[in-house]
């Protein structure tokens, strides 16, 4: 068989058991998956997966972050891999769908392709970049960033966590610091398949989000340094009050998102005191800030706002308050060719779907700097993400690998021409005016 993908399904009840079946390392008491990168839960995963995948012939590659990457070969192996996958870390208060299903619906592609007696022209390839999150290791995506170029291998290696761990020691306490140098394996393309994150496909009864960009992103480091004294006796006016202080810059950051409505988004999602104690005006915070728009001026002109108010607090409150952007990605948009074959895949299976803006970051964003690259979004219950309620159906998360597989086959057996535009594709240029999803 040549693969006609119209008449190709995947397995849901199969899909729907792997990820239940993984969803139990790292299992939380409230139903979702806590799994941060690199701990002993995401080893056994990566384990789970590998065996998974050689069990279905593949042939799975480590490289010296982690990355696994499961190819399954095709007829002229001359070609590039079409590449698939997400990322099978999660957040502390992770659900059970984020960058698993993404994961796990392309190694039910390889199956479903199995099962059907396919070969592709060009190889297909199905990855698990390592630590997507960003929770334990900052930045976010930095296995992908690393493969594509914008980090070395040794800088990334040498990222700690809170307790001073690096990823070289936590990649080797679970032994998957593999042999492959970052950045070497061939890809041709990548399609990412994830959960929307955001509440519009849902509130829209929309299956498929047919994403043509991605917003961007700013991350900060930041530290507000008062003076420690005496809750009880130190008078008010004279109080260096470092968390009245930090009080203050996460409500400016909200307004200068507010301020930048609808699009820009902001949130202060950690601030740790320096020896807490109930009886001690804080004198030390460190702090961090994620900033979010589709948009770079706008989020060039967040920083600024933001540094702006923050000299403002501190000069107010006699406080030192330090910023360092730490990370940050520009807006991206996806290749016309795959968003096309995205586009394609969907209107052969009678989907509904819409184009969007993606407002969380994927490995898909780092991907797109090198390769022709686009995502296809599936709804999830409210938008809810990054938490344990983190709900999306059978049928939804089936129709996303429909869609995944068709599309993995059709750049897989489009021309060697190089372009990624497959017959049947829609016009690519057909640019859609859809907000960020979250
Ligand atoms: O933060 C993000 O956008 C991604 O979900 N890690
Ligand atoms: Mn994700
Ligand atoms: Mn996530």
């Amino acid at each position: 068989m040549d693969g006609t993908r119209h008449n190709l399904r995947v397995d849901g009840p199969r899909l729907w058991a792997t990820i239940q079946e993984t969803a139990a390392f790292g299992a939380t008491p409230e139903g979702g998956v806590g799994r941060l990168t690199l701990s002993a839960e995401d080893g056994t995963v990566r384990d789970w997966f590998r065996d998974a995948c050689e069990a279905a012939g593949l042939e799975v590659g480590v490289d010296e972050l982690g990355t696994q990457f499961a190819l399954r070969r095709g007829r002229d192996m001359s070609r590039p891999p079409i590449a698939c996958g997400s990322h099978l870390d999660t957040q502390p208060t992770g659900g059970r769908f984020d960058g698993v299903l993404g994961t796990l619906a392309g190694l039910e592609a390889m199956r479903t392709l199995n099962d059907a007696g396919i070969e592709t022209d060009a190889p297909v390839m199905v990855v698990n970049w390592t630590n997507e999150e960003g929770s334990r290791f900052a930045p976010a995506t930095m296995a992908s960033a690393a493969h594509a170029g914008l980090f070395t291998a040794d800088d990334i290696l040498s990222r700690r966590d809170a307790a001073g761990i690096s990823v070289g020691e936590a990649l080797d306490a679970i032994g998957y610091r593999g042999p492959e140098t970052v950045g070497t394996r061939a890809i041709g393309a990548f399609v990412e398949l994830h959960i929307e994150q955001g509440p519009i496909l849902d509130a829209e009864g929309e299956t498929i989000g047919v994403v043509d960009r991605c917003q961007g992103v700013a991350w900060y480091d930041g530290t507000v340094t008062g003076f420690e004294s005496h809750a009880g006796t130190t008078p008010m006016p004279r109080r260096r009050d470092a968390q009245c202080g930090l009080a203050e810059v996460a409500l400016a950051a909200e307004a200068i998102a507010l301020a930048h409505a609808p699009t820009a988004v902001a949130t202060m999602g950690e601030a740790v005191i320096a020896a807490p104690s109930r009886n001690v005006v804080p004198g030390r915070i460190a702090f961090t800030l994620d900033l979010r728009d589709p948009d770079q001026g706008t989020l060039d002109a967040m920083d600024a706002a933001l540094r702006e108010r923050i000299a403002e607090i501190a000069a107010r409150r006699n406080l030192a308050i330090t910023l360092d952007k730490i990370w940050s990605r520009a807006p991206v948009v996806f290749d016309a060719g795959v968003v096309a074959a995205v586009e394609a895949s969907t209107r052969g299976l009678s989907l509904s779907h819409r184009r969007m803006v993606s407002g969380a970051q994927h490995d898909a964003c780092n991907l797109a700097d090198r390769v022709p690259t686009a995502m296809i979004f599936v709804p999830c219950r409210d938008g809810i993400s990054h938490n344990p309620a983190e709900s999306a159906t059978q049928a939804d998360c089936t129709a996303g690998a429909d869609v995944l597989l068709q599309t993995l086959v059709a750049l897989a057996n489009a021309p060697q021409s190089g372009s990624t535009s497959v017959t049947g594709g829609i016009d690519a240029n057909t640019q859609s005016s859809a907000e960020p999803s979250s």
